[in-house]
């Protein structure tokens, strides 16, 4: 079945209520802190004080002796008997040699290199007694300097013996040579100095993992907040503890969002596992809001200078890009892929830049290892390319649309220089539609409006595009991957009629329940009502590779139709066989079977009972039952993209921004559920404009203290800083999936920064103020404008 087909079966644009909601809702849903098992005990970790220290040693007599504890482990007790944490992304120097991979302990070993690190786990009876007990675990630490500035990084004490200068990497895309010519022939160049701020991810439901060992079975069950449960078993046994797959069961339950920060394994995941042995029971740990903010996985944190050559027509000719990238102190599962291959190669953006080349150098530092975050690369990419497309056009006198449309991409499929092939797009439509449902053309009068109020106003545009649905196998493993990125699904039809499908895709806020639901009710005609999605469990699902990247309709939603194709072939031979004709002349519509040039017909749920009732039946030629698994490798990403417009007021008294309006125009290709997409898009908004104006993660740069380790310090968007988003949509459909659909779950955090802080010094232009990094906090901007006052 191709794209135009499936966007006009039933149920397929629907905006259906969510089912997952209902739980949801009357407090039902059953995270990993509601699961308690018998005999639990509790684990609390000692974590670092210290960003850089020498551990001298640690006495854990007087912990262990209190009340209540089982068990007190430090890094001796575990050396040699696991490997550390991998990194699942090899990325080569520009000389071939491999990145450096130090080892990422479970509990430190010899040293600990950020405050948070893990250094020591207490267990004990009940919760209370395990935080008492760390307390009084003693570590004997010898303090070293930290490494806080990645820029000078490579002057700083080593973290690790294997990396002298802190530099992990140092990679590069494109053809220097040709873009130095380029840029010596350049009419115009335009240059900018970027920051891309730390984020600290922040899911309702913090991480918690809870294991448990069965003697009888020599079997691990693993209940965690992940958003990928076999990658975890996978990593868990064949990288770290060395256990056969096959005896552990790795359960996400519900989990109250990720934003990629649950697609890692942790230490904590494989301390409890490991542990559960140990003392024959199960071991339950939940992190608490400060605990997540020192050793959740970090996002973004890049330092970028950019260059755009340009003819006399401010066409593009030529793109340079050096970028810095903070890794944290160890690699993180995803970490090395995210400011490499998942940000190099999106730095074509909306645009037919002949020439681009990149380079980046990746630097530990002893701070939180830094991974992927709702976008992971792209979003920084996305940074660089529109406010650097931004300052061109302010550069050359030109408007922030006109310079955008003289450099769009026209022709699909179009062959970036930096490796992507693009299969389908309408830059112009997303454009126009935008400025419709922006009302640009009344921006001077509202801009005027504002001027007599004494504020600022200023209009900002983003035409961004990422590539997801992660990823074909083939070039992520070119590109470095150390596994595959395909999907599983597996459609079991029972003999009433109804179904249950089996996902290796994740759901933790996305809506799958529904959408897929939908998806395989709109393929056999059925109500989404008698369809259910499991997912989440490496005992029940077949396999998977989860949930990030904006791929689980692409991928796994197609895994899903592949069973669902295999599914209707048999279920026509039944058909055949119920109304004594050929398979050949069976069709399929509206589930219903019927043979082609007659009124005979059989409607789904009687060939689903004949599956299992099978009277009569060719067994010899058709095996009983219709239950079908299907495995899904992408030829290609999805390009999703779009233009987004905002509008800011400035007061520049107080530098308080405001957001006064935000329109954002995407083309995801065929959308099955539109009102979940939007709240996908609301939901990417959101954290994008979050990062713009508010959210930044901050080390002391001498003691290398988490200086905005809660809500005091660390600011989050809440609803009152919004308007009503304007949306709309524009369809061309993915070519190479059956369902037309592109991912839509990052956009809205890919998009939004630049659209923001373009708008922001759009506003403040006459005041002076070229430039400004994000975010735009009230004290930031009003400092902005007085420095510009200054030097005027
Ligand atoms: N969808 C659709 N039509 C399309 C595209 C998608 O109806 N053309 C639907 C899908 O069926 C799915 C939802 O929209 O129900 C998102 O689909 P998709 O774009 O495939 O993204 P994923 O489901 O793979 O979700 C991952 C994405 C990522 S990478 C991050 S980060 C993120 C996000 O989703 N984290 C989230 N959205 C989140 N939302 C919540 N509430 N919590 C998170 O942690």
């Amino acid at each position: 079945m191709g794209a135009s087909d499936f966007a006009k079966l039933p149920h397929i644009g629907e905006s259906l209520k969510r089912k997952e909601d209902a739980r949801f809702l009357t407090g039902v849903g059953n995270y990993t802190d509601d699961i308690n098992q018998a005999h639990q005990k509790y684990a609390v970790f000692v974590r670092s004080p210290h960003a850089h220290a020498r551990i001298k040693g640690i006495d854990t007599g007087a912990a262990a002796a209190m009340p209540g504890v089982a068990a007190v482990y430090s890094g001796k007790d575990i050396e040699g008997k696991m490997g550390g944490l991998p990194c699942g992304w090899l990325i080569s120097n520009p000389d071939g040699t491999p990145m450096k991979e130090p080892m990422h302990p479970i509990l430190a070993i010899g040293k600990v290199r950020y405050v948070g690190d893990h250094v020591a786990m207490v267990v004990a009876d009940s919760l209370q007694q395990a935080r008492d007990a760390a307390e009084a675990v003693q570590v004997d630490y010898e303090e070293l300097a930290p490494v806080i500035d990645m820029k000078r990084a490579k002057d700083g004490p080593a973290l690790h013996d294997e990396a002298p200068d802190n530099q992990c990497y140092k990679w590069t895309l494109g053809d220097k040579a040709a873009v130095d010519a380029a840029f010596a022939n350049a009419a115009h160049v335009s240059k900018l100095d970027l920051v891309n701020n730390r984020l600290i991810p922040n899911a309702i439901e913090p991480r918690a993992a809870n294991a448990s060992y069965n003697r009888a079975t020599d079997e691990y069950t693993l209940y965690v907040a992940n958003q990928n449960p076999h990658v975890e078993r996978l990593l868990l046994t064949a990288f770290v503890l060395g256990l056969p797959e096959h005896k552990v069961r790795v359960i996400a339950p519900d989990v109250g969002g990720g934003f990629g920060s649950k697609i890692f394994l942790y230490a904590e995941d494989v301390a409890v596992t490991w542990a559960a042995r140990q003392l024959g029971c199960a071991v339950k740990w939940t992190s608490d809001r400060s605990e997540a903010f020192l050793s959740d996985c970090h996002g973004r944190d890049h330092i970028t200078h950019a260059e755009m050559a340009m003819d006399q027509d401010g066409k593009f000719l030529a793109m340079r890009v050096h970028t810095d990238a903070n890794l944290g102190a160890y690699l993180s599962t995803f970490a090395s892929s995210v400011p490499t291959i998942l940000y190099g190669t999106l730095l074509a953006g909306q645009y037919a830049t002949p020439q681009i080349y990149v380079e980046v150098d990746g630097w530990f530092t002893s701070t939180a290892p830094v991974d992927a975050y709702r976008g992971a690369g792209r979003p920084e990419a996305t940074y660089v390319v529109e406010r650097l497309v931004t300052r061109c056009a302010w550069d050359l006198g030109l408007a922030q649309d006109e310079i955008r449309k003289r450099n769009f991409i026209k022709d699909f499929p179009y062959q970036t220089p930096v490796a992507l092939q693009y299969d389908t797009g309408d830059y112009f439509a997303c454009m126009d539609q935008a400025q419709q449902l922006a009302d640009v053309s009344g921006f001077e009068a509202r801009r005027k409006a504002s001027e007599a109020k004494g504020l600022k106003r200023g209009i900002g545009y983003s035409s961004y595009i990422e590539a997801c649905g992660l990823a074909p196998s083939n070039i992520a493993g070119a590109l470095g991957a150390r596994a595959g990125l395909f999907e599983a699904g597996e459609v079991r039809v029972h003999p009433t009629g109804s179904v249950t499908v089996f996902t290796g895709s994740h759901s933790h806020g996305q809506g799958h329940e529904t959408t897929f639901a939908q998806l395989v009710a709109a393929r056999l005609g059925l109500d989404p009502s008698q369809v259910d999605i499991v997912h989440g469990d490496t005992g029940r699902v077949p396999f998977g590779m989860g949930t990030y990247g904006s791929r689980s309709l692409s991928v796994g939603g197609t895994a899903i139709m592949k069973a669902l194709d295999k599914i209707e072939a048999k279920a026509k031979k039944i058909a055949a066989h119920l109304m004594e004709a050929s398979d050949a002349d069976i069709e399929f519509a509206n589930g219903e079977f019927t043979v082609k040039g007659t009124d005979k017909k059989v409607p789904f749920a009687q060939v689903s009972l004949a599956a299992y009732v099978p009277h009569n039946y060719p067994l010899d030629k058709l095996e009983p039952g219709l239950n079908e698994t299907a495995f899904y490798d992408p030829t290609n990403f999805t390009y999703p993209a779009g233009t987004h417009i905002c509008e800011v007021e400035i007061d520049p008294e107080t530098g308080v921004v405001r957001v006064d309006r935000y329109t954002a125009v995407d083309d995801f290709g065929v959308i099955i559920n539109p009102m979940i997409v939007e709240g996908q898009v609301h939901g990417g908004l959101v954290q994008g404009i979050g990062q713009a104006l508010q959210e930044y993660g901050v080390y002391d740069p001498d003691s290398g203290q988490l200086l905005t380790g809660s809500y005091m310090d660390y600011q989050m968007p809440r609803a009152e800083d919004f308007p009503q988003f304007r949306l709309g949509h524009v369809c061309t459909p993915c070519t190479h999936n059956p369902i037309g659909a592109k991912g839509c779950g990052e956009a809205g955090a890919i998009g939004s920064p630049p659209a923001v802080m373009n708008a922001v010094l759009d506003a403040l232009k006459d005041l002076g103020v070229r430039d400004m990094d994000m975010p735009a906090t009230p004290h930031r901007t009003w400092q902005a404008i007085q420095q510009a006052r200054q030097s005027a």
